[in-house]
């Protein structure tokens, strides 16, 4: 295969709402540029890009997949991501390694809230978007109103290129507008009739070229100064003017496609090939440290893995951007990331479920290699005396989490190397195997996320798992202070033991001042501070311990015992056995025996004196509180909000954004754990959401006497 040079690569992402017709676009791209002989589809599960039987079952894109086909002496990287939003991280990687986002819209539907989501992204990222109007030959479509929608949603910048003459079953004819031609084709799609635009379309053609001239003529003044003097640009200004747009995404062209028959997909591959950006048109990429790394030969080379699949027989494939430099095969680079080194056997250009050897890459291109000793998705492997690494991939948190389990215990081991093994194909899962919560919960990026991760696992893995509700990571605290003394005194035979801790408890607070005085049943306590620990707690919050114990009553030596008593009940709060928080305690007096005092005996008197006064101090349990953002459409606003309001959520504020509602809010982690399901089904999946963690807040009593009764219930058995 030959070498392409940087100033002949194009990147390009192939980005839009979940079925709008990306994988059989590839399908048809690979086709006409002679890579494949025979077309496959969805239905026959036989796509170059859905080649997992994962994917196949279901119909859906799950990994994104990297392919490159050369038009007109250019190579074009593409990466076909999946479009639903539980595996949103195929999208974002491939945004983050591309120059050029294609959105795909169904022609069916219009813009979706998939196509938002994507499209924010790309916002995010200042990509330059190219949207395509696919599924043309459907019955359900109708043109003019996805273009008004559109206009609502993106307004002025969303410039026509291409309109179809006739939609639904006899879709077979666009006018592009650039070109000012007719395009037509027959029944099987492929190479087109290129004719005069007819008589009767002239006059819209006409306008929307004006439109098209204009709005390119705008991103360059002296394609300006030409227009206001002769009101029309050639073919090639019109090319510069729109890349010049699109780098600055004040121009976002549409292009029509029928993807399904192959009609309109070379015109596509020819603009993509003439005008969209190169590598060297877009702004540099920087490193961690802010240093702009250049897509260009002549520096030190720097590879960038965004993808790590698995693939049967082979292994790990590992998908690299070449960032700078050139990487040829047998070279050896350092793995900036983990310090190892790492040797390039094998290098190839990608082509889906194959590869394609080759023997040296340029800046700017896209390839894999396969046998890497410990290269994980978001290390860079640099050459020596080259430190670059880039930590540019953002995923989202989670939004759906179960609690997972092999059916067959003694597998628990074997399940655990399978989800490590899938996560490094898809970051965006995040395994956690919470000591606390005694559950290893799988975190992901929906209902369908998880549904998926089930599957392979017991397809692929051949581990039979069960989902449970993971447990909730209940907090708890104190809101007044309380007293408690308790003696530790065992006598019989051989050596005896004994302790006796008097402390304070209260709740802690940032900034408090240092205790003076407390009062408990009339009689006061003075607090002569003499030594003071405080500890960050792994759980979130603090301890802060105060030693003011007078006259020797207990011995400095004792403290670390008392503490460590103390920390054992935080760690097992007395309420509902969850992490206590927040708590300063004071340990003011105590008794020694001169002979059977030891660390034990104080340990336990600390123990059980911070449990008695820990309950006497109005213990109370917190909950963990989530920031919620629900992109919506307007009209089920109502439905969405009255949902919410079950939920315990509080509202925070609300914004119109193009053609969606924003909502934020506040809500209980425990009201989120069904979600997206619940959502999904509010709004026909027309909605999505983010969260984020915020902080611990109590929960309301009902809820507490509720929770109390269930661990008592759970003591018992
Ligand atoms: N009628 C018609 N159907 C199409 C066209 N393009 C794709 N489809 C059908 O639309 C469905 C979805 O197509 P895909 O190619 O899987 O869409 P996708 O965007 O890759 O979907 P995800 O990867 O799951 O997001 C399939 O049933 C295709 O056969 C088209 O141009 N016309
Ligand atoms: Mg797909």
């Amino acid at each position: 295969m030959r070498v392409y040079q940087t100033n002949e690569i194009k990147n390009i992402a192939l980005l839009g709402s979940a079925g709008s017709g990306k994988t059989t676009l590839a399908e048809s791209m690979l086709y006409e540029a002679g890579i494949i002989k025979r077309r496959g589809s969805i239905e026959a599960k036989n796509t170059v890009s859905d080649y997992f039987p994962v994917e196949q079952e279901y119909g859906y894109s799950v990994f994104s997949t990297v392919f490159h086909v050369e038009w007109n002496n250019k190579k074009l990287n593409i990466i076909d991501c999946p479009g639903s939003d539980d595996f949103v991280g195929g999208a974002i990687t491939a945004l983050n390694v591309t120059d050029q986002a294609v959105i795909l819209i169904n022609g069916q539907y219009g813009p979706e809230v998939g196509t938002q989501n994507n499209f924010r992204y790309t916002e995010k990222l200042k990509k330059p978007v190219i949207f395509l109007v696919n599924q043309l030959d459907s019955d359900k479509c109708d043109f003019d109103n996805i273009i008004s929608s559109m206009n609502d949603i993106y307004g002025s910048k969303c410039v026509q290129i291409q309109y179809p003459i006739q939609t639904g079953t006899g879709f077979n004819s666009i006018i592009d507008v650039l070109l000012m031609k007719k395009y037509s084709w027959k029944p099987e799609g492929g190479a087109p009739i290129i004719e005069e635009i007819p008589e009767e379309e002239k006059e819209k053609a006409l306008e929307l070229h004006k439109k098209l001239v204009e709005a390119a003529a705008e991103n360059d003044e002296t394609l300006m100064e030409k227009f206001f003097e002769e009101e029309s640009l050639t073919e090639d200004e019109l090319r510069e003017g729109i890349r010049k747009g699109l780098v600055t995404r004040s121009i976002f062209p549409v292009f029509c496609v029928c993807a399904g028959k192959d009609m309109g997909v070379r015109r596509l591959m020819e603009f993509l090939g003439n005008v969209v950006p190169f590598v060297s048109d877009m702004p540099k990429i920087r490193n961690t440290r802010g240093e702009e790394v250049a897509a260009v030969n002549d520096a030190p080379t720097s590879l960038y893995f965004f993808k790590t699949g698995v693939e049967p027989h082979i292994g790990e494939v590992s998908y690299f951007k070449v960032m700078s430099g050139t990487v040829k095969t047998g070279m050896d680079l350092v793995n900036v990331d983990r310090g190892s080194r790492e040797r390039i056997a094998q290098l190839y250009a990608c082509a889906g479920a194959n590869r394609l050897p080759v023997d040296e890459l340029q800046a700017g291109d896209i390839g894999c290699t396969v046998k890497l000793k410990d290269v994980k998705t978001g290390n860079a492997l640099n050459e020596k005396d080259c430190d670059h690494r880039y930590d540019f991939i953002k995923y989202p948190n989670s939004k759906y989490s179960r609690a997972i389990k092999a059916v067959n215990e003694a597998e628990t081991e074997k399940l655990m190397s399978a989800l490590t093994k899938m996560r490094q194909e898809d970051p965006t899962w995040v395994v956690e195997q919470s000591k606390e919560l005694r559950q290893t919960i799988v975190h992901g990026q929906g209902e369908f996320h998880l549904r998926t991760l089930k599957w392979r696992l017991e397809n692929n893995e051949k581990i039979q798992v069960n989902f449970e509700e993971p447990k909730i990571p209940y907090r708890e605290t104190i809101t007044k202070s309380a007293r408690a003394e308790y003696r530790h005194k065992k006598q019989s035979g051989g050596a005896g033991q004994f302790g006796e801790v008097h402390l304070i408890v209260e709740q802690y607070a940032e900034g408090m001042p240092e205790p003076t005085v407390f009062k408990f049943g009339g009689q006061e306590y003075r607090i002569n501070v003499k030594g003071r620990e405080e500890i960050d707690l792994e759980w979130g919050g603090k301890l802060v311990f105060i030693n003011s114990v007078v006259g020797g009553a207990i011995d400095a030596r004792f403290m670390p015992a008392i503490l460590k008593g103390i920390m054992e009940r935080m760690e097992r709060g007395p309420l509902t056995g969850s992490y206590a928080r927040d708590v300063r305690v004071i340990v003011y007096d105590g008794k020694m025996h001169p002979v059977d005092s030891n660390e034990l005996s104080f340990m336990l008197a600390a123990r059980n004196a911070f449990a008695a006064a820990f309950r006497d101090a109005g213990p109370k349990i917190l909950e963990p509180i989530y920031d919620l953002e629900v992109y919506v459409p307007a009209d089920y606003m109502g439905d969405v909000m009255s949902d919410l309001q079950g939920r315990r959520a509080l509202i925070m504020g609300m914004d119109s954004e193009a053609g969606y509602q924003k909502l934020q809010a506040k809500i209980p982690l425990k009201e989120l754990a069904n979600y997206s399901i619940a959502l999904s089904s509010l709004t026909g999946g027309r909605a999505s959401f983010t969260t984020k963690f915020a902080s611990y807040e109590l929960v309301p009593n009902d809820i507490q006497q509720q929770l109390i009764k269930e661990h008592e219930e759970e003591n018992e058995e």
